[in-house]
C-alpha cells in the first residue's frame, strides 16, 4: 500500500473497518458521530456493521444458548459469529479482534500494532463478545485476537470495540485536523509514554484563578519546558506505574514544582 503519509491516496482505496455485533444500531450511531464520523465522511476510512444474528441457522435467529456442562449465563454460539466472520471478511489474512474481558490489554502500542495492519491490508474486523463468553471452537476456527479494555466487566464487546476503532481511526494520517494534536497526546512517543501537560484557556483569570505566568510570557523555549516538566510531574504523581516516571526527560529542568501563578 502507500507508503507516503499523505491524507489519501487517490487511488488507494480507504481501509475497511468491519464490526460483526449483535447490536449494530449502538455501534453505527457512534461511528457516524465525533471524529470516526468526520474520518469516513472524509473518505479516510470505511466501515461496514453487521448483524451477527443474521448469521444464526436456526428459525428464531438464536445466537446464544446454556453451557454444556451447566452453570449460570449464556454462552455466545459458535455458528453465527463463525459464518458471520468467513462471509464478510474480504481477505483471509485478516485480522480479527474479539473484544473480550480475558483479552490482551488494550494500549497506545496496540492501537499503532493494529492501525500498521489496517493500513497494510486495508480490512480489520471487530467481533463484540457478549453474554458470558464465547463458544471456544469459534476461537479455534476463526484466528481471533482477544483484546480487553481494561480490568472491569461491561455488558457486551460493543463499547470496547467502539473504544478500539476510536483510538485506530484518529491516528490515520489526515484524520485529524492538527496532525500535532496526537503527536503530544498522553501515552505517546512525544510524552515518552507518560501523561499530557495542564492546559488553559480564555479567561485569564476565572473566578480568581490565574493562568501560570509563563504561558502569557510569548518565550515559547520556556513555555515548552514548563509543559514538559509539568507532563513529567503529573506522571510522577497520577501514574507512577509508567516507565516515563522513573527516568524524567526533563532538559535543563532544575526542580519539580514549577508553578507560578499569578
Ligand atoms: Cl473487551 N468486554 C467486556 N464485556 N467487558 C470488558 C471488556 C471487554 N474490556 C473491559 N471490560
Amino acid at each position: 500500500m502507500s507508503s507516503g503519509t499523505e491524507a489519501n491516496d487517490d487511488h488507494a482505496p480507504a481501509p475497511v473497518i468491519r464490526v460483526l455485533t449483535l447490536f449494530p444500531e449502538m455501534v453505527r450511531a457512534v461511528l457516524a458521530t465525533s471524529i470516526p464520523g468526520r474520518a469516513e465522511r472524509q473518505g479516510q476510512v470505511r466501515y461496514e456493521v453487521t448483524d451477527i444474528r443474521d448469521f444464526a441457522v436456526d428459525k428464531h435467529r438464536t445466537v446464544d444458548d446454556t453451557a454444556y456442562g451447566g452453570g449460570a449465563g449464556m454462552i455466545m454460539m459458535a455458528p453465527p459469529v463463525v459464518e458471520a466472520v468467513e462471509k464478510v471478511r474480504e481477505r483471509s489474512d485478516a485480522t480479527v479482534i474479539l473484544t473480550t474481558p480475558q483479552g490482551e490489554r488494550f494500549s497506545e502500542q496496540l492501537t499503532l500494532d493494529l492501525l500498521a495492519d489496517l493500513q497494510a491490508k486495508g480490512e480489520l474486523i471487530l467481533v463484540c463478545g457478549r453474554y458470558k463468553g464465547i463458544d471456544e471452537r469459534a476461537r479455534e476456527l476463526v484466528a481471533m485476537r482477544e483484546v480487553s479494555i481494561g480490568d472491569y466487566v461491561l455488558s457486551g464487546g460493543e463499547l470496547p470495540a467502539l473504544v478500539v476503532v476510536d483510538a485506530i481511526v484518529r491516528r490515520l494520517p489526515g484524520v485529524l485536523h492538527d496532525e500535532d494534536s496526537a503527536a503530544n497526546d498522553s501515552f505517546t512517543a512525544d510524552r515518552d509514554g507518560g501523561l499530557d501537560c495542564a492546559w488553559y484557556t480564555k479567561p485569564p483569570v476565572y473566578r480568581g484563578l490565574g493562568v501560570p505566568e509563563v504561558l502569557m510570557s510569548g518565550h515559547h523555549a520556556n513555555i515548552e519546558k514548563w509543559r514538559r516538566q509539568q507532563a513529567v510531574e503529573r506522571t510522577r504523581e497520577r501514574r507512577p506505574d509508567l516507565a516515563t516516571a522513573e527516568e524524567p526527560e526533563v532538559k535543563g529542568g532544575k526542580g519539580r514544582k514549577g508553578r507560578d501563578r499569578t
